[in-house]
């Protein structure tokens, strides 16, 4: 059963923090820095919520096209979005450093301000193709620490497994702002009052359903796919009439934000599979701004997370902006996914395994 949302709370982001750290989940430092992340996102918010009336819209570069180090066009709302974090970010005493997707290396905290334990990643506005046309954006972060990095961090403090999170959320700009966070202990979600500018808790604990009959998937690349996600995909396409035995149904909004928050709210399962295009690079999604936050949080919810072959979180990484396949929801659904996987492989690790007896006799 998924959990069901509050009509009204009297617990604010705020209160819940305070009421996380009087129950030991996290220290006094960590508290302080969501808040300062939550407080960022709400001038996100309003930012985005402007529009066209603010002037933010529309490539950034003023003519010329800006590229970050992912080689993609960024818009002015990255642009903004990014340096609002760092801004908000700098000089609260929490952090040693911030990384992002829009800059190529890590940041350190400046010298003339105090520098604390904490490692901070995220991606200031997932889904930027959406920002053109009032779709869904969203924010992603993801915390780490780094108690012997204070004074000199470097990009390698922030290669962790995604298990080594502290904390780990998202900020999704829709209809409503709402912030869902887990700091290890549930995954919770928290709409923006606007009316009083605080972020107040309405669904404590979010459960995704094991079982589902939606998927999520970029259909277009489909002749791009390996073997065992055409299979995959084939299978849930063929229905009732199919080895599934259920007919599925498919959304694709183009944010993952938007996407893993309809999956935390009624189920389904998210794929951005390895394909023929990005196979080089190893995925299209990030590890540790985009699929380790949004695998905790899931994980947290009951669900599962995977690259198809290796559960997300301990998948070690290697460089900041690395890339991976992610498959992640509702809990049976991912195991699926694995197992179409795990059967194409087996077959020709065991060739492999074969061929080299045979050289080495
Ligand atoms: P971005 O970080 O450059 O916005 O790219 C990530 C986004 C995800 O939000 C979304 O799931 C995916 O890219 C959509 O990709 P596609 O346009 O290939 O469907
Ligand atoms: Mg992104």
């Amino acid at each position: 059963m998924s959990s069901s949302p509050v009509a009204s709370s009297s617990v604010s982001l705020t209160r819940f923090l305070i009421e996380s750290e009087r129950a030991g989940h996290i220290e006094p430092d960590l508290r302080l820095l969501i808040e300062v992340v939550a407080r960022a996102c709400k001038s996100i918010s309003i930012a985005v919520g402007k529009g066209a009336l603010g002037g933010v819209l529309g490539d950034a570069g003023g003519g010329e096209a800006s590229i970050n180090i992912q080689g993609e066009a960024q818009k002015k709302l990255d642009v903004l979005s990014n340096e609002i974090l760092l801004e908000a970010n700098a000089w609260g005493g929490h952090l040693a450093a911030l990384a992002s997707e829009e800059m190529d290396h890590a940041v350190r905290i400046p010298d003339h301000y105090p520098r604390g334990r904490y490692l901070l990643l995220f991606d200031p506005l997932d889904g930027s193709s959406n920002i053109d046309v009032n779709i869904s954006v969203g924010t992603i972060f993801s915390v780490l620490c780094c108690p012997d990095c204070i004074e000199g961090p470097t990009d390698a403090d922030f290669l962790q497994p995604g298990t080594s999170q502290v904390a780990a959320g998202y900020c999704t700009y829709g209809p409503s702002t709402m912030l869902v966070l887990t700091v290890g202990h549930g995954t919770h979600a928290f709409t923006l009052d606007r009316e009083i500018g605080s972020f107040m808790l309405t669904t404590r604990n979010m459960r995704i359903p094991e079982e589902t009959k939606e998927f999520a998937v970029n259909m277009s690349n489909q002749r791009f796919w390996e073997a065992p996600m055409q299979a995959y995909v084939g299978d849930l396409l063929a229905g009732k009439d199919g080895p599934r035995g259920k007919d599925f149904n498919m959304r694709w909004v183009a944010s993952m934000v938007a996407d893993v928050h309809r999956i935390l709210t009624r189920g389904g399962i998210f794929a951005y599979p390895l394909d023929s295009k990005c196979a080089s690079k190893g995925g299209k999604l990030r590890l540790m701004y985009e699929a380790n936050p949004m695998s905790l949080l899931v994980e947290q919810a009951g669900g599962a997370a995977s690259t198809g072959r290796q559960r997300m979180l301990e998948v070690q990484p290697t460089g900041l902006h690395q890339r991976v396949p992610v498959f992640l929801g509702s809990r049976n659904e991912v195991e699926a996914a694995e197992r179409y996987h795990l059967e194409h492989d087996t077959p020709q690790r065991e060739r492999a395994y074969e061929g080299s007896a045979v050289n080495v006799a």
